[in-house]
Parts: structure tokens; sequence; C-alpha cells
């Protein structure tokens, strides 16, 4: 159901396998998440997938995303051997930081080794996340065309980067969490699954009642909204009033409603949202 990917259990193992391959060839891996669904942007089985291998996770859109949310995720994410940076890889943000932690396991390798081998790495994360974005920020090519087949791309090269260090040239695209159906939601809010799969009315109204509850000032400032109503329909509703979205017999255009309202999430028009919070509710 995730994404434009088919993953059967057939590419889940072949995934895994090209991984592990290449992981024998990388000093550090670069994970790549969405800081807006820092939970439902992971890959279930990354601790087993990626072994003990030094690993850098770039918390990616991070411009989409909620400030104070990004830094209680970095301090969530980092720690035992795993650095965290906040990326924005649409402008280029944080790429120096990131950089700077490579530079730093280049260090430790060149004393380890007792050479001066440049560091490799590669790229790993689920689709959209913008693992081609991150390969085109670090190497300064404009474009990088990879396929959203599932896996490694055969026949891996190494980009040098400007700094002498070695990136494999496509990244490794990994399976979601898609037992999970909220992960599933989650990834289609942010537009990592098509859309034609899934009901524009229905995943706008799970927005909204999302929006209303954990960013209501965002929501009622963006829809003009003096106050928003309890039912999350009838926050749609007044949605729809405001833009005009009505159709004849001032019936409520529903899909033109949810459509709107997802493209401006998307896009950060509504604000700087974090959908996954790095305390949860329950913890
Ligand atoms: N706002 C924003 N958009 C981003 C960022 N990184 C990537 N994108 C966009 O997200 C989409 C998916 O990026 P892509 O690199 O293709 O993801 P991939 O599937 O992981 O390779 C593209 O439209 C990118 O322009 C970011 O940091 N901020
Ligand atoms: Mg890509």
């Amino acid at each position: 159901m995730i994404d434009n990917i088919n993953w059967y259990p057939g590419h889940m193992k072949k995934t895994r396998e090209l991984i592990t391959e290449y992981l024998k060839a990388v000093d550090v891996v670069i994970e790549v998440i969405d800081a807006r669904i820092p939970r439902s942007s992971r890959n279930p089985i990354i601790d087993e997938i990626t072994a003990r291998k030094p690993r850098i996770i770039a918390l990616n859109k991070s411009d989409l995303a909620d400030e104070k949310e990004n830094a209680l995720w970095m301090k969530k994410l980092s720690g035992g051997g795993t650095a965290a940076v906040q990326t924005n890889c649409a402008l280029g943000g944080g790429i120096k930081t990131l950089t700077g932690e490579l530079i730093k396991h280049q260090t430790e390798k060149n004393e380890l080794k007792g050479n001066l081998k440049p560091l490799r790495m590669m790229i790993v994360g689920v689709p959209n996340v913008g693992k081609s974005s991150l390969i085109n920020r670090l190497t300064g090519k404009k474009s990088t065309q990879v396929g959203d087949k599932p896996g490694v791309t055969r026949g891996k090269q190494w980009l040098t980067l400007k700094n002498g260090m070695q990136l494999l040239d496509t990244p490794g695209i990994l399976w979601p969490k898609f037992e999970d159906p909220q992960v599933g939601l989650y990834l289609a809010f942010c537009g990592s699954i098509r859309d034609e799969i899934l009901d524009t009315g229905d995943l706008s109204f799970e927005l909204v009642k999302i929006l209303a509850a954990d960013y209501p000032d965002l929501l009622m400032k963006r829809y003009k909204l003096d106050s928003l109503a309890e039912d999350p329909l009838q926050i749609l509703d007044d949605i729809a009033l405001k833009r005009g979205f009505i159709m004849s017999g001032k019936r409520i255009d529903y899909e033109r409603t949810g459509r709107t309202i997802l493209d401006e999430f998307r896009a950060g028009m509504i604000g700087h949202i974090t959908l996954e919070k790095a305390v949860e509710q329950n913890d």
C-alpha cells in the first residue's frame, strides 16, 4: 500500500542483501528521515540492517518541521555513536554540519588505520525523505536520477566529494513500517504514498484532526478562522466556506478542500509542523 514501490518479501530480502554487501565497503551510513514524521519515516529494522556501522541521522526537511520538535528529536536520536544533524536538502541547510560530522569520522579512520584512505559512505532511507537531494547537495551536482526501485542499483560507483570522501552513487531505498496503518497515514500526509490510492477527503479529515489538536493557531491563521469547531468535519466546512469551495446546490467541495489542505501542508504553507512529537503522549 505504501508508495509507488511494491515491497514484496522478495524485494525486502534483496534490499537487505545488497545493503549488507555495500556496508562492507562503507565506513559510515547516513540515514535520512523526514523531520515531520521521524518515527514513521524510519525503516523498522534499520538497526539490524546497518548492524553496528557508525551512523549519522539526517533529520531532513527540517525547514518544514517545528523548530522546537527538531531540537527535541535531535537529542532523542543522537547518542551511542550516532550523530543527528538537521538538514534542509531543498536549500542546502545543515550540509556543513553534516560534513563536519563526516570529517570527524575521517579523522578517526585515519588514526585507526594509520593512512589517509578517503572515508566511504552510503545514504539509506525510505522513499521520499530526500536521499537523492542529499546526494546532490553533497556532490554539488544539479540532479541525480535515481529510480525508485527497491534496494540499491547494481553496478555501484563511488562519487568523489570535494574533500576527497567517497559516496555511493545510489542510495539504499528501504521499506517503511507498513504493517502499522497509522504509519501509512502519516506517510500519506507527507506525500510519500501515491494519492490515487487514498481518499483525499478521509486523508484531509485525519490531518485536520491532528492540526486542530496540535497546531490550532496555525490552522486558524492559515484559513482565517476565528475559532475552531469541535468536529473536524465542521472545520473542513468552515475552511471550504472561507475559500469558496462550494458546488452547485450549496454543496461543499470536499475533494477540492481536502486537496488544498494537503497541498498546503506539504508545501509548508500552514506553518512549521511536526506530526510526530519527540515525547509521545504515552511516554
Ligand atoms: N522542503 C524540503 N523539501 C525537500 C527536502 N529534501 C528533499 N525535498 C523534496 O522532497 C522530495 C523528495 O526528495 P528526493 O530527494 O527525491 O527523495 P528520495 O525519494 O528519498 O530520493 C522532492 O520534491 C525534494 O525536492 C528538504 O530538506 N526540504
Ligand atoms: Mg530518490
